[in-house]
Formats: structure tokens, C-alpha cells, sequence
């Protein structure tokens, strides 16, 4: 795929979850690189800026993609020639896709810790950390259950649903309006994130706030399984997560209601800190409040404020 086809698959969802969407990007500016035939060295360098911000362009809320291209472009500015320029991408695009499946797994293995045979497991959307944790526990023979939420509109949790089940897992879909009623017959909440602000608040699929709350109210862990790359440098920088609101016709076909009434598909929420238990990384299970000393550890590159 070139890199304008695979901005259009994460634009229109063919593509999707933020460690996906991260590593697709990453994949495009090295497939980008790989192809480049022209021989001006500030022209490679402008047409990979180009390309960086039509893939930024595509969804604006995970800042796993934006910390994904700022990876695969670092040190670009100081190559001297095309061929070097080719390496580093490359190099560069390869570490981060590789570290990114690594994490995942770990996050698995970490995640899955807490989880005691007979839990009776929650989770909203379709997450591959989430995932991971729970079939990390399966496969470490411990029975469990597992509850999927539709997720509305674009109903991931049907996706999700199908997973699970491949792999023999006992699995039960509600529909999202759902959680408060089941919430009485389960034990633990995983979720993904697309991104976890320095205050350690998660931005994930619209509803997760929700079941926060809802977790909280019934005193049932509500586990965030996020990638270092989930955390946001530009949260420390002052910038608000932008939260991505899609086309009302995902919600409703065109004439079922009257044009007079407004449509809002807001497709993300924020959780705050006070209603996450703990967020499960790569590099260990941390409290939300500790957001900050990740993102300055982890990303600590992108940190330099500027006046
Ligand atoms: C997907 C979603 C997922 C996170 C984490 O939303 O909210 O929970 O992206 O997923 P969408 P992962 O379907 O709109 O992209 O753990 O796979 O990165």
C-alpha cells in the first residue's frame, strides 16, 4: 500500500486501534523512504514531513501515531544524503513496529498477574493490550469469563467477541447501555487506551468513561493496558487531547429522523485518574498519577519546552 492508501484505510477504520494505526504509520513513512527514486536531499526530507501530517491528519485523538512518526523521523534533520536518510527511516520504523509487538506481549504477561482463576473479566471496544492480558491468563490455564460491550457505533466489540471465542474463551456480549446492570457479576475491567494524558487521565473509545464510573461505584478494579508509546509528551507541552468526532450517518441512515435534529458521534471520552485502578505498561504496572514520570523516562526526547 502506499502511504496515501494507508492514510485512507486508518481515516476510514479499515485500519484501527491506536497500536495499529502507530505501526501501520510507522510502516508507511519506511515503505515511503524505501521507494523514494529522487535524488534532492531537502526534497526526500520535505516529501516525509508531507507525508507525516497527512497520516496525522487521518485520526486526531491516538498519540500513538504521532509518537510512532516522531520515532521513525528522529535524526532526520541532520542526515547529510539519500542513502543515509534511507537507513535511518528504516532502521528506525523497524525498532519502533518491533518494540510496539514486544510491548504488547508484555503487557500480556504483567497484565495478566492480577487476573485469579474464575474472574469474571470486562472489557469495552476492541483492545490488543486488553486482549493480550486476557489471553495471557487463559492460556495460563486460569478459567475465566470474559463480558465484551457492542461499542457503538462501529460496534469493535463484535470483533472482539469473535477473538475471544476463536480462542475457546467463555464469552458474553452486551450492549453498552448494559455495563451498570452486569456490573454486579464481574470481578475485573481491562480496557486499552489511545492515549494517557500527563495527569493521567485515559482518552479511550467513547463510553469507557462510563464504565469507569460505574466500575468505581461497585468498587471493581478498572485496569488500563497502555503502551509507553500511549502516553502524551504534548499533555506536558499544554495541549488539550483532541477527542474525534465522526460523521452522523455512522449513527443514523439518512431520513429516520427529521434534519432539525443535531447528531453528535463524539467517538472518545476521558476517564480522570481517580477512577483507574492502575494502567498496565511495558515497563510495569504503574498508578495513573505517575503519567508524567513515564512520559518524561520513556519519551523523554520530545520534552524539551520551549518559551
Ligand atoms: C479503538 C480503541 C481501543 C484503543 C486501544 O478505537 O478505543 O480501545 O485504541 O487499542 P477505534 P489497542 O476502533 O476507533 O480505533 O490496545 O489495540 O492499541
Amino acid at each position: 500500500m502506499s502511504l496515501r492508501e494507508v492514510a485512507h484505510s486508518i481515516r476510514t477504520m479499515e485500519i484501527r486501534g491506536a497500536g495499529e494505526i502507530a505501526r501501520a504509520g510507522a510502516n508507511a513513512l519506511k515503505d515511503f523512504a524505501q521507494g523514494y527514486k529522487g535524488k534532492d536531499i531537502d526534497r526526500f526530507k520535505n516529501q516525509l514531513e508531507g507525508g507525516k501530517k497527512l497520516l496525522l491528519s487521518t485520526r486526531p485523538t491516538a498519540i500513538s501515531l504521532w509518537n510512532a512518526l516522531q520515532t521513525v523521523t528522529k535524526g532526520a534533520k541532520d542526515s547529510k544524503d539519500i542513502e543515509e536518510l534511507r537507513d535511518l527511516i528504516v532502521a528506525n520504523a523497524d525498532g519502533f513496529v518491533s518494540r510496539s509487538k514486544d510491548a504488547v506481549k508484555m503487557i500480556g504477561k504483567v497484565g495478566s498477574q492480577r487476573i485469579k482463576g474464575g474472574d469474571r473479566i470486562l472489557t469495552h471496544c476492541n483492545s490488543k493490550a486488553a486482549l493480550s492480558v486476557i489471553g495471557h491468563a487463559f492460556r495460563d490455564g486460569k478459567k475465566i469469563e470474559v463480558t465484551v460491550t457492542e461499542s457503538r457505533p462501529w460496534r469493535q466489540g463484535l470483533q472482539t467477541a469473535k477473538e475471544l471465542a476463536r480462542d475457546g474463551i467463555p464469552t458474553t456480549l452486551i450492549i453498552d447501555s448494559a455495563v451498570r446492570w452486569v456490573m454486579k457479576d464481574i470481578d475485573l475491567v481491562y480496557v486499552g487506551a489511545d492515549t494517557v494524558a500527563s495527569n493521567g487521565a485515559v482518552i479511550n473509545k467513547i463510553g469507557t468513561s462510563q464504565i469507569a464510573l460505574i466500575a468505581h461505584e461497585a468498587r471493581v478494579p478498572f485496569i488500563v493496558c497502555a503502551e509507553t508509546f500511549k502516553f502524551s509528551p504534548k499533555t506536558v507541552h499544554g495541549e488539550l487531547v483532541q477527542i474525534e468526532e465522526r460523521d452522523p450517518s455512522e449513527i443514523v441512515k439518512e431520513g429516520e429522523i427529521p434534519k432539525s435534529v443535531r447528531i453528535r458521534n463524539p467517538v472518545f471520552d476521558a476517564t480522570p485518574a481517580d477512577y483507574i485502578d492502575s494502567i498496565v505498561t511495558e515497563v510495569g504496572v504503574i498508578s495513573p498519577y505517575a503519567a508524567y514520570d513515564i512520559i518524561v523516562k520513556e519519551l523523554g526526547q520530545e520534552m524539551d519546552l520551549e518559551i
